[in-house]
């Protein structure tokens, strides 16, 4: 796992543990071994640490979080560092993350290839660094810049790294033969540099500004531990004597945020998203078709947002529609988008330039012809999709791949209306399409296997992440939204109002309560969707009905005066709740803010669970992985399956039942699968499919 060289004097340590350089107890155990036989060589003036592969170490190994720990653990690693005589210095050539550059920090040296990134991610796992990255990244850059970096957990390129002293020099050509020089360097200086012994940018101003930042995060997120934890780690450096107590204040600050349940569903979520990639049944070795070129059907919005995430990628893409006028104002709002990024900096202007000239509009679907990928993102309507289908069958070159991007619709029935069945598939991108991650990808009953991965091998080139599913109204993700948004409604006319609805929700974690949500995207769009595909809400359809669409109009569930984003209470809408009440002889009565996530998440529970027994998702951590991605679920809470299991199904399962007997309401009866594991004790999180 470590390979060794000694040369020149100088000792080349090489970690090798595929895919990331992770570091398990096995690579602890030859890396700690290989730098005492190093240290012991007198043969050896210095050492370099490289490593395998496009990542130099990618950091603790998080599979080993909450067990028990195996010897050396990390720490006796830096300390076997910190006692060196002999100078060590990193050769990074890709990410050094967490554990990684805690590695790197207690080093005496660090040299970066272009391409490396570095930073301390651990916030994103609930955690914080636990190998001293809280001590030794304030000393190398200051606690003021070294917070932010941990607060975002977002990594440097090496550029910065270098700009900002984390590395001693960006290498261009050989980066472990710089490092050898590097590291004779030091060994002829005769002093061995070591990032806890400095002080120098501990100064009172960067003090302060730290504790600035701490103020307004701590403000900003009360909730999250971690942050909190973060803050006292980094305090408890900022004397530069108090290096060695400040480590143990982190450490004890690290071991109890592991055993926290916001960190567990934080990792849970880390691997669900990569085990999204495995497609049961569709083997790794699976051909998959070329993509060069890419049409889509559609310049309105969701149109306009996928052929950026195309031009994004560096693949052609035509827009195509029916008539000029929806054409030219589509591709103007392309445009828009890109002079906005590359006003803010997010792109350079070459860049929006590039993009651009990527995307070329056309009239008729003719234009599909010489697309080896064609995405249909026109108005949700079945007859429409049909036509576009049967269109496209005629034109589209053979072995092109047909996709829609519908978001309830039934994919078998689009794909047979044309005569190649097995090129077509769903890919359901979430608006705005080229923010957002998630893609559902829509496997039908006759999609072909290399379809299917060539869609899945795209959505990763166009960086987005998709998720297998099968087809059923709404698919994953707003089939279970549809449960909530009933579940709303009910609960108005039983007695919570809108906004008391929305605090429970966004207490809970999300960033919008379903109403407030509502009246941003509209509630002409559920309104026209419940026309044309059945089903009442009586509330929300009585406002789309009186032209109160939602912030577009100034009125929905709130009321935003003079455009305001944030809505206010109506006492007309107050009314209207109780009114529509009345008439349904439903009674009204207050509802804790406990009771309200209760009735609105249990159903969403109790639909994934007819979802995996339907086999439209593969697994729970695939729901979960949709409902972080593409609606906002709090990570921290590691999505409705994982939270079910945290809430206990046994809990879930008799409220369920007793929502069915209060709202007669049937389909809030648990499922049977649900039944099951509530009666057995078990957890969604050991289901398997049959
Ligand atoms: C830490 O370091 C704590 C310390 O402060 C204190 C210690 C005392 N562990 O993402 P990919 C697996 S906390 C275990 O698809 P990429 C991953 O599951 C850690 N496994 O590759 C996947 O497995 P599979 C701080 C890990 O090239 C495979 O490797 N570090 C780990 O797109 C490939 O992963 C982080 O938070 C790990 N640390 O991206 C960084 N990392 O093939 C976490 C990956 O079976 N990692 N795996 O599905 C990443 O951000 C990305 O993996 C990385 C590579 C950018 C490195």
């Amino acid at each position: 796992m470590v390979r060794q060289e000694v040369d020149g004097g100088v000792a080349v340590l090489t970690l090798a543990n595929p895919p990331v350089n992770a570091l398990g107890a096995a690579l602890r155990a030859a890396l700690d071994g290989a730098l005492e036989q190093a240290i012991a060589d007198a043969s050896v003036r210095a050492i370099v640490l490289a490593a395998e592969g496009r990542v130099f170490v990618g950091g603790a190994d998080i599979t080993e979080f909450g067990k028990p720990q195996q010897p050396p653990s990390l720490p006796d690693i830096l300390d076997r560092l910190d006692a060196s005589p002999k100078p060590v210095v990193a050769a990074i050539g890709g990410a050094a993350l967490g554990g990684g550059l805690e590695l790197a920090m207690a080093c005496h040296g660090r040299v970066a290839a272009p391409a490396a990134k570095l930073g301390l991610p651990e916030i994103k796992l609930g955690i914080i660094p636990g190998a001293g990255g809280t001590q030794r990244l304030p000393r190398l850059i200051g606690p003021d810049a070294a917070f932010s970096m941990m607060l975002t957990g977002e990594p440097v390129s090496a550029e910065k790294a270098a700009s900002l002293g984390i590395v001693d020099a960006v290498v261009l050509g050989d980066l472990v033969a710089a490092a050898r020089t590097r590291a004779l360097e030091i060994a002829d200086s005769g002093t061995l540099p070591r990032v806890r012994d400095r002080s120098d940018k501990l100064t009172s101003e960067t003090r302060a500004a730290f504790e600035a930042l701490a103020a307004a995060a701590t403000m900003r997120d009360p909730d999250a531990t971690n942050v909190h934890a973060l803050v006292r780690a980094v305090r408890a450096g900022l004397d530069p004597k108090s290096f060695d107590a400040a480590v143990a204040v982190e450490r004890a600050e690290f071991r109890t945020l592991v055993e926290d349940p916001r960190s567990k569903a934080l990792r849970y979520a880390f691997f669900a998203e990569r085990e999204a990639a495995r497609v049961p049944g569709l083997p790794k070795d699976t051909p998959r078709r070329p993509i060069h070129t890419a049409a889509v059907i559609g310049a309105g919005t969701m149109g306009g947002g996928i052929a950026m995430c195309f031009a994004n990628a560096g693949i052609p893409v035509t827009v195509i529609e029916t008539e000029e006028g929806a054409l030219t104002r589509g591709l103007d709002r392309v445009r828009g988008l890109y002079a906005g990024s590359a006003k803010r900096g997010s792109i350079t202007e070459a860049q929006r330039d590039e993009r651009i000239g990527r995307i070329s509009g056309a009239i008729g679907l003719e234009h599909a012809k010489d697309a080896d990928i064609v995405i249909e993102a026109a108005f949700e309507d079945m007859g429409v999709k049909r036509e576009i289908f049967s269109r496209l069958d005629a034109v589209a070159k053979p072995g092109a791949i047909l996709a829609t991007n519908t978001s309830y619709l039934d994919v078998n029935a689009i794909a047979a209306v044309t005569n190649r069945p097995q090129d077509v598939l769903g890919l359901h991108f979430f608006s705005p399409a080229n923010v957002m991650r998630l893609v559902e990808v829509v496997r039908a009953e006759k999609t072909a296997p290399d379809v299917l991965a060539t869609a899945l091998d795209l959505a990763k080139r166009l960086n987005k992440l998709p998720v297998t599913v099968g087809v059923c109204f709404g698919f994953v993700g707003n089939r279970m939204l549809e449960r909530r948004s009933r579940a709303g409604e009910r609960l108005l006319l039983e007695g919570a109002l809108p906004h008391e609805v929305d605090a429970a929700v966004t207490r809970f974690g999300f960033r919008m309560g379903p109403f407030a949500m509502g009246d941003l995207a509209g509630l002409d769009i559920g309104w026209r969707s419940r026309k044309d595909f059945g089903g009442r809400a009586p509330v929300a359809d009585s406002l789309a009905e009186m032209g109160r669409y939602g912030q577009k109009t100034g009125r929905g569930f709130y009321l935003y005066p003079d455009g305001a984003r944030a809505g206010t209470r109506d006492p007309e809408v107050e009314a209207l709740i109780a009114r529509v009440a009345a008439e349904h002889g439903i009674a009204r009565r207050s509802f804790t803010p406990e009771e309200i996530v209760a009735r609105l998440m249990y159903p969403m529970v109790n639909e994934g669970a007819r979802i995996l027994e339907e086999g439209i998702a593969a697994r729970p951590s695939d729901i979960d992985t949709i409902w972080i991605n593409g609606y906002n679920w709090p990570a921290w809470r590691g999505g409705p399956m994982h939270w079910a299991d945290t809430v206990g199904l046994k809990t879930i399962a008799e409220a369920l039942t007793r929502f069915a007997a209060e709202t007669g309401d049937d389909s809030q009866e648990p499922a049977p699968l649900l039944k099951r594991l509530a009666a057995e004790g078990g957890r969604f999180a050991d289901w398997k499919a049959a």
